[in-house]
């Protein structure tokens, strides 16, 4: 059951490791919800917390830091400041955006540790954990790879199989192996505390079904968790980096990164209260608010689990009222990966597509992976531009405003005697902002943008119909009506596309002139534009995008991809061995190119002449993708004196010149060192 109509909402969206930069799969599957869901409760006048953060500890940051060769507080000071700029550029409405590192969230998640602790609700355990012998640590969750039990992946972690998500503790793994050397690591005792999920099974299952209503994926996810019996959960780890576990007995020993980063949610509230002169309290305490966490598929578990069950131990927190995960979103038929860089960067979006904020936001909010994985292709990105943004959105309301400038003195006419259809409009109007917010409040955004664009088909379709550039000729009147009635849309759209476009919504209501802050309330209304107010500048809402800058885009994929299977590549394998009489037969010698024409007819071949001190002699190569005729002309190459003669494209060949290939494919001329003379042998 979900909290009825509440006036006050915590919400918050993932508190992503601070180990790499943000992408589109991290916008579309929780952060732009997230944005859009807070925009419209604060529209309606609700009190919202919307809190969020990096989260800078675990196994993900000191295994980055260690490939980069820097330290894990480097690693995490250089990913924060970059998130968080590109967040705040992209126009997600954080009310603070914070940090795991902060010495409230470390006191905040050590006084958690230590009421669990004191009211002995942990079990103290002294348990076998791998260790490595040469790294000389123990190997917790992503430090340990080995082969699912469940589905044979061969590359599970020592927490996770992220091919078929069952939760795995390192024990479980079949052939271990270390992160960190690559050995076979060893099992030393090591004293741990663990949350008894097991015990707790009951009550986390009532408040799991207390939650019908939870989306399918998530819901779902959480019963097959629970039908499979969950399991005590070590809340403490081996390891340097992190929350130190407030114990006296617990040197070297930190908090896991699982119990430390949700606890983040409430530190990071705290700090926002504490400078805002506001109660934290109210935001976690008080039944009547609604805690919402907004988060990818991956991190269902710690979400509707784990997080819970702490909570609940600890007694005195609400508890999620829901957790509306979304699926992952693909990139141009392939999963996005931080690794192979196939990915859209957010900081790069931003740098390469200035101003273009909103299309992005459109773009992802439309093909969010609510309930399934989705795609996201660049040719799909234009033609939503193009076809929806510019075509409906932008033309309703530039037609709408320059009319007024050029028919009415760029002030908002008086509105004459109604027609049928104009009352017909109102009606359909006022319907809106409640059907595109019931949607928003259930967290279906796709269906919820999909009403706003309906509302600017309407308003298009109001302008086909009544036709009052026409119309003005003979009845001005009449025409006046028309275009009042389309701005009052136009002030309606600035209003209930403000949580998905909040750019444009600000463009919009500076052409408008709207100088009261009108919000969701006021939506539906037909007179927030009073007759004879004047307008701002008009401009353009969206500006079309050519073939030019989309290929740019895919070019730059394809580029990556490319880098990506040159990685890959390795140098092949030595062929059979010969004898050094079989070597001794190959007549190897320098010449000098000095004549090369295109073959006619072949886009391979080229025909050379090289000097070879006897005279010269032709030679023919397949090289002509690679090499123009002028560069090559008066270069020194190694060539096969004694192949047997053969005609190509009806030209002898009396020899091969010879090449190296490039890791990508690309040829080289292979040249003596330094100039030797035509006919200078090689052995
Ligand atoms: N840092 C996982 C992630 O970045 C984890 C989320 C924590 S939310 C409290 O995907
Ligand atoms: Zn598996």
């Amino acid at each position: 059951m979900s909290l009825e109509n509440p006036q006050r909402y915590t919400v918050t969206a993932a508190l992503i490791y601070a180990n790499g930069p943000i992408h589109i799969g991290h916008l579309a599957g929780c952060y732009l919800p997230a944005d859009i869901y807070v925009r419209y409760l604060r529209s309606t006048g609700k009190d919202v917390a919307f809190i969020s953060g990096t989260d800078e500890h675990g196994v993900p940051i000191t295994i980055k830091a260690k490939k980069e060769g820097i330290t894990p507080q480097q690693v995490v000071d250089k990913y924060y400041g970059q998130i968080k700029q590109a967040f705040n550029d992209f126009g997600i409405s954080f009310d603070i955006y914070s940090r795991t590192s902060n010495q409230i969230h470390h006191e905040t998640s050590q006084e958690f540790f230590t009421k669990l602790y004191e009211q002995g609700d942990f079990d103290e355990e002294v348990t076998e954990q791998y260790y490595d012998e040469v790294a000389g640590q123990f190997l917790a969750d992503r430090y340990i790879v080995g082969t699912c039990p469940v589905c044979g992946n061969p590359n599970a972690y020592g927490d996770q199989c992220e091919r078929c998500g069952t939760a795995l503790s390192p024990t479980e793994l079949i052939e271990p192996h270390s992160m960190l050397s690559g050995s076979k690591p060893s099992l030393r005792s090591t004293k741990n505390w663990f949350l008894p999920l097991d015990r707790m099974q009951p009550k986390i299952e009532a408040y799991v079904n207390s939650h019908t209503e939870w989306k399918t994926n998530v819901f779902g996810q959480c019963q097959s968790w629970l039908k499979e019996g969950l399991r005590p959960r070590a809340m403490t780890r081996d390891l340097e980096w992190g929350i130190k576990v407030p114990l006296p007995d617990a040197d070297g020993k930190v908090l896991y990164v699982w119990f430390d980063a949700p606890i983040g949610y409430i530190s990071m509230t705290k700090e926002w209260a504490d400078e805002q002169g506001r109660d934290w309290e109210l935001y976690w305490r008080d039944e009547h608010t609604k805690l919402v966490h907004f988060i990818g598929k991956d991190n269902i578990v710690f979400h509707c689990i784990i997080f819970p069950a702490m909570l609940m131990a600890e007694g005195s927190y609400i508890l999620a009222d829901n957790v509306p995960a979304n699926e992952f979103m693909n990139l141009e038929g392939d999963k996005i990966s931080t690794s192979r860089n196939w990915a859209v960067w957010l900081h790069e979006y931003l740098d390469e597509l200035p101003g273009k904020q909103d299309v992005l936001r459109y773009v992802l909010a439309a093909n969010a992976p609510e309930t399934k994985d989705s795609e996201f292709t660049w040719k799909d990105f234009q033609a939503r531009n193009n076809n929806e943004l510019v075509a409906v959105f932008g033309n309703f309301v530039n037609r709408a405003v320059v009319l007024t400038q050029k028919f009415c003195d760029n002030h908002v006419p008086v509105r004459g005697a109604l027609t049928e259809y104009d009352k017909t409009v109102f009606n359909e109007l006022a319907l809106f902002p409640d059907r595109i917010g019931q949607a928003i409040a259930q967290y279906k955004f796709r269906e919820a943008l999909g009403h706003l664009m309906d509302l600017a088909r309407l308003g298009n379709k109001y302008l086909a119909e009544t036709e009052p550039w026409k119309v003005v000729k003979t009845d001005p009147l009449r025409a006046n009506t028309i275009l009042n009635i389309a701005l009052q849309i136009s002030a309606n759209l600035s209003i209930v596309c403000e949580p998905f476009l909040p750019f444009t919504s600000e463009k919009l209501r500076s052409q408008l002139n709207l100088t009261e802050h009108f919000n969701w309330t006021n939506a539906g209304r037909v007179d927030l534009l009073t007759e004879g107010h004047s307008l701002g500048k008009g401009e353009l809402l969206f500006a079309k995008i050519e073939d030019d800058e989309i290929n740019k885009q895919i070019q730059k994929l394809l580029n990556a991809k490319h880098m990506n299977e040159l990685e890959t590549k390795t140098v092949p394998a030595l062929r059979d061995e010969i004898t050094y009489d079989d070597f001794a037969k190959m007549d190897i010698r320098i010449g000098t190119i000095t004549e090369a024409e295109r073959v006619p007819k072949s886009d391979k071949l080229l025909k050379l002449r090289v000097d070879d001190g006897l005279g010269g002699r032709q030679i023919l190569s397949g090289i002509a993708k690679h090499f123009a005729p002028e560069d090559i002309i008066g270069k020194q190459v190694t060539f096969l004196a004694n192949l047997a003669p053969r005609k190509m494209m009806g030209f002898e060949s009396q020899g091969m010149i010879l090449m190296a290939e490039d890791r990508d494919g690309k040829l080289a001329l292979i040249a003596p060192g330094e100039a030797v003379w035509n006919g200078g042998t090689v052995s």
